[in-house]
């Protein structure tokens, strides 16, 4: 299918409805933190990190207490954050990576050229947020972690966006953007090499691209890999500068850099939000800042059990701010239950266009919710992550791994520590039940590449 017939037959026909008072289409601007823990914000309880800037988004907009995203680590919890699916729909439920490097194997560019890394990535059929915004007549970019493939047909350029910059993969160093010794920083679709700290490399390009667009509607995805750890074999490196080393001296060395890496992406936050009101666009613009999983054993998870990978709270509940000023209440916490899911039917709805009528989309529009209008819909949420599964009914909750299943009850134990299942054996039944139901609508579904196209 050629991209003019997609277009034609992936929309309905374009929102038609009455001249709107706004003389533009508002701006989507969606940060993503990575492995930044549920409590790893000042805002989220945090004593020790210092978070002023993403604090003040709070205060100004609205906070939520259970924000799940779709998978317990990277790729698959970008991959639907890109689509609005389930990872289990759009056939990218695990990560892109070459696992030698766990093993410190240092590929050369001949073996690294035909390593998975570098030959898989999101089904090429998935329709992007960014297609869907381009469509809508939004100018789009992606700076920082793409993680959805680094083959060229991969890259964002091909998938819907106007302009990127960053890491196709899923990890780097911070100061040299290798990953394990591979040179891994792209603008466009050229690989590039230049000096400085990610987190500065993407405020930069950022700043910019604020710029550049401020007169046309615009979409930034802006993924930074803070506070991720460094996927370098240079372990001991600081991989950050002094100034926020040394406002962490005080803490174990592995929380002191998560720390220090926090808030410096938290200055590069307080600076985008500068520029955007310097450009006269801060009213016209909805931000939203959250993370892509749960934080690792260096992070804080605050009051809930496990980390990154584990389909416990800790893996897969994070802290999701919204601000928009005029349409959402300022200082809110809300606690209902809500998913990164809604990020793609949200941001359509916010452009005043329609979803892809061919693609069928795993979430709902929020917007009522961010005005404080209507209760969140969404009732259940349902993972998988190789041979561990967990659904989510109400305040239920059912993880089944190799140690076993059980049953919580959130509302309660948030911090799933009392097994319920032998006291309420027809609601883990259920649960079970709901679990299973819902693996086989995604076994029914198209089979999407790169791990289940067959
Ligand atoms: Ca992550």
């Amino acid at each position: 299918m050629t991209r003019r017939q997609w277009l034609q037959t992936s929309f309905a026909a374009p929102f038609a409805g009455p001249a709107r008072a706004q003389s533009r289409k508002p701006n989507i601007i969606l940060i993503v933190a990575d492995d930044l823990g549920y409590a790893g914000l000042g805002c989220y309880g945090n004593q020790q990190i210092k978070t002023p800037n993403i604090d003040l988004l709070a205060a100004e907009g609205m906070r939520f207490t259970d924000f799940v995203v779709s998978w317990p680590a990277c790729t698959p919890s970008r991959s639907s954050i890109l689509t609005g699916r389930y990872p289990q729909r759009n056939g990218l439920y695990d990560m892109i990576r070459n696992n030698e490097v766990n093993w410190k194997y240092q590929y050369t560019e001949e073996t690294y050229a035909v390593s998975p890394e570098m030959t898989i990535g999101m089904d090429t059929r998935e329709v992007t947020i960014g297609q869907a915004l381009q469509h809508a007549g939004y100018t789009t970019g992606v700076i920082g972690k793409w993680d959805g493939g680094r083959a060229r047909r991969f890259l964002p350029l091909q998938r819907g966006f106007d302009f990127y910059y960053g890491f196709a993969n899923t990890g780097i160093d911070y100061y040299t953007h290798q990953r394990y010794g591979v040179a891994s920083m792209f603008r466009g679709n050229r690989r590039i090499q230049e000096p400085g700290h990610a987190t500065d490399l993407f405020l930069r390009e950022a700043l910019a691209f604020l710029k550049q667009n401020r007169t046309r509607p615009f979409f930034l995805y802006l993924p930074f890999n803070a506070p991720h750890g460094a996927s370098t074999f240079h372990k001991d490196d600081p991989q950050e500068e002094p100034k926020y080393m040394d406002m962490y001296k005080h803490l174990p060395k592995g929380i002191a850099q998560t720390a220090a890496w926090t808030t410096h992406l938290d200055d590069a936050v307080g600076a985008i939000m500068a520029e955007l009101k310097a450009l006269g666009q801060d009213e016209n613009t909805l931000v939203i800042f959250s993370s892509d999983n749960g934080g690792t054993g260096a992070a804080y998870n605050g009051p809930l059990r496990g980390k990154k990978a584990q389909m416990y709270e800790g893996g897969i509940r994070v802290p999701m701010i919204a601000r928009w000023p005029g349409r959402i209440p300022k200082g809110a916490v809300n606690r209902d239950f809500v998913s990164s899911l809604e990020y793609f039917p949200t941001f359509l709805a916010a452009a005043g266009a329609q979803p892809p009528s061919s693609v069928k989309l795993d979430g709902f529009n929020l917007l009522p919710v961010l005005e404080g209008k209507a209760k969140s819909p969404r009732t259940e949420f349902f993972w998988q992550r190789q041979g561990d599964k967990a659904a989510r009914s109400g305040h239920w909750k059912w993880v089944e791994t190799a140690q076993g299943a059980a049953l919580y009850n959130l509302s309660t134990d948030l911090g799933e520590q009392h097994d319920l299942s032998q006291e309420n054996p027809a609601v883990f039944a259920s649960m079970k039940a709901k679990w299973h139901s819902w693996r086989t609508e995604m076994d029914n579904a198209e089979p999407r590449g790169p791990f289940r196209d067959y």
